[in-house]
């Protein structure tokens, strides 16, 4: 315990870099890019500047676990030494999940946190790397955040370094770094104490008991811990429910992204004649889910809409919602259940930072992303398993499979058939350009036909904080129909090669007779006109998406 003696802090002259601004999910880049000399230095101070926490302040520190994070986590812990941060709790091994941060943050009372992650993208040294702010809510930083950190790093002239050993957070316990205590905490504790105050672990656990089956993929990733921990060990499932549940500095390989391509082995399962009762995966981080029945996939949209219509069979919302949101281009599946129940339903743009200020004004419990995010007010980030613990809470209570209570939630509300179409690597100036082309033409398409539909409105979508009245604009193009289908298109924010062309599509079908119908089929009008009215195919070069969801 002699670090005080040993470190000294060093001022160290730099030069600003230009290209860190934070996107949809903080700052995400190519490992290779975060290794330049002074790059994560550049940004990390830049963190502390803008935050300007009164000196001894707490923070919450860790990782999904990807390459890098290890280094990046001695850098991180000596910067903040240097900038009279007092106390770091850190995972240990430097691990915490995007919601399980989150959960401590709160739970503790920190100031914020730091999150190393990029998600879903690929890891290893050729693969990508990020770096997160959160807020001492426990959320994203807010966009007023992030700007005024990127600003900052883009005149940084100095960074401040504490000079001393590493402190190997491989043991539970606290131990010093000059002036800042490192408090090594179990990255599962807290997280699991909470689920376990929203969910009935006791009927769960009897479900189980009486043979109920289930496949969770963690991917390589953040939840193998988690999952092991609280599905196999609190709740009783099966020794081996949980696959691919050790932790891997590249994720075994493959993009931790729970979606039927990459959780492949999770989809064979789910697919063979005796497939368990329920399937799911969850994302390098962990704040991503992906549900699955025999032979079925549920999207995340209509995921969200069957947890708002059951939420009352979980008793940590069993007194009901107080609202719900969505971001834009997610389906309105839940729209049509907040208004059966008679509760606001808020859309937001793309990203979890915006339902921060509802969840903590108590507007709304309940809100997701189409793109497999799904989270309530327990937190302040979309959270992976969660949603699975979520549903297997209303599997347990309803008895029923959960192709059965999908196709019933349809029956009830109407089905809204929507698909994601996402071209990757495009060159970013050809995708702006179209981009801008359609812009210009949204007005002239009211009154337009396209089959049987008529288009009732084009516009850029643009959001005022119900909260604090904070505008964010030029958050995707849409064209509305009259019968309420949509065609929605905006870039990316989270890629790092190239730019990311995102396509979104949504038709509702009241007639119960048509619900069995294939997705694509059922667009397949509509994805036609969104390609020929945004010439995709001729400003891109590409005939077809990278990826259909
Ligand atoms: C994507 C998703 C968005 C999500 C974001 C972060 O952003 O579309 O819904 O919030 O990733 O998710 P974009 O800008 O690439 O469309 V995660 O799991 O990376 O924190
Ligand atoms: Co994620």
């Amino acid at each position: 315990m002699n670090g005080i003696a040993q470190s000294r802090v060093r001022t160290v002259a730099t030069t600003p870099f230009d290209d860190q601004r934070p996107g949809t999910s903080g700052l995400r880049k190519k490992v290779a890019v975060f290794r330049q000399p002074h790059y994560l230095e550049n940004f990390v101070q830049s963190v502390f500047d803008t935050l300007a926490l009164p000196p001894g302040s707490a923070l919450v520190l860790g990782g999904d676990g990807r390459y890098y994070n290890r280094e990046a986590l001695q850098v991180i812990l000596k910067i903040a030494a240097a900038n009279g941060i007092g106390r770091m709790l850190v995972g240990r091994n430097g691990i915490l999940s995007t919601p399980a941060a989150s959960c401590v943050i709160r739970k503790r009372g920190t100031s914020g946190g730091i999150i190393l992650s990029a998600s879903h993208n690929p890891g290893g040294p050729q693969g990508d790397f990020g770096i997160k702010v959160n807020a001492a809510n426990g959320g994203p930083a807010p966009s007023t955040l992030t700007e005024a950190i990127y600003a900052r790093s883009r005149t940084l002239q100095t960074y401040r370094v504490l000079d001393a050993p590493d402190v190997v957070p491989d043991q539970f316990g606290a131990s010093v770094m000059g002036e800042m205590t490192v408090e090594v905490i179990d990255p599962v504790a807290d997280y699991a104490a909470l689920m376990e105050s929203l969910f009935d672990f006791a009927v769960l656990r009897t479900h189980f008991a009486s043979g109920f089956r289930l496949c969770y993929d963690a991917m390589h990733a953040v939840t193998g811990p988690y999952a092991k921990e609280i599905l196999e060990r609190r709740l009783g499932a099966p020794a081996g429910s949980v696959i691919h549940g050790e932790p891997r500095a590249d994720f075994g390989g493959e993009p931790p992204d729970p979606n039927l391509v990459h959780a492949h082995e999770l989809v064979d399962v789910m697919n063979r004649s005796d497939a368990p009762d329920f399937g799911a995966a969850c994302d390098g981080d962990g704040d991503r889910n992906m549900i699955l029945g025999r032979r079925f996939f549920v999207t995340p949209s209509d995921s969200l809409a069957v947890l708002a219509a059951n939420a009352t069979l979980v008793p940590g919302y069993a007194v009901g919602l107080k609202g719900v949101a969505r971001s834009m281009p997610t389906s309105r599946a839940v729209d049509r259940v907040a208004q059966q129940l008679g509760i606001p339903c808020y859309e937001t743009p793309t990203g979890w930072k915006y339902f921060g200020n509802l969840l903590d004004a108590g507007r709304i419990t309940l809100c997701g992303e189409e793109s497999f995010g799904t989270g309530s007010d327990h937190v302040r980030e979309k959270d992976g398993l969660w949603a699975v613990l979520f549903w297997l809470n209303i599997l347990a209570a309803r008895r029923q499979p959960v192709e059965t209570i999908v196709r019933e939630h349809w029956r009830t509300y109407g089905r809204h058939f929507y698909t994601r179409h996402d071209y990757e690597g495009l060159d970013p100036v050809a995708a702006e350009s179209l981009l801008n082309k359609l812009r210009e033409r949204l007005g002239r398409l009211p009154g337009q036909r396209i089959g049987n539909r008529r288009v009732r409105e084009g516009n850029e979508f643009q959001y005022t904080d119900p909260v604090d009245g904070g505008l964010a604009s030029g958050q995707g193009l849409r064209i509305l129909f009259e019968d309420g289908a949509r065609i929605v298109l905006r870039l990316s924010g989270t890629g790092t090669e190239g730019a990311t062309l995102r396509l979104y599509v949504e038709a509702f079908e009241p007639d119960p007779a048509r619900h069995h119908l294939d997705t694509q089929e059922a667009l397949a009008e509509l994805i036609a006109a969104a390609l020929a009215l945004s010439e995709i195919p001729g400003r891109t070069g590409r005939r077809a998406p990278s990826v259909i969801t």
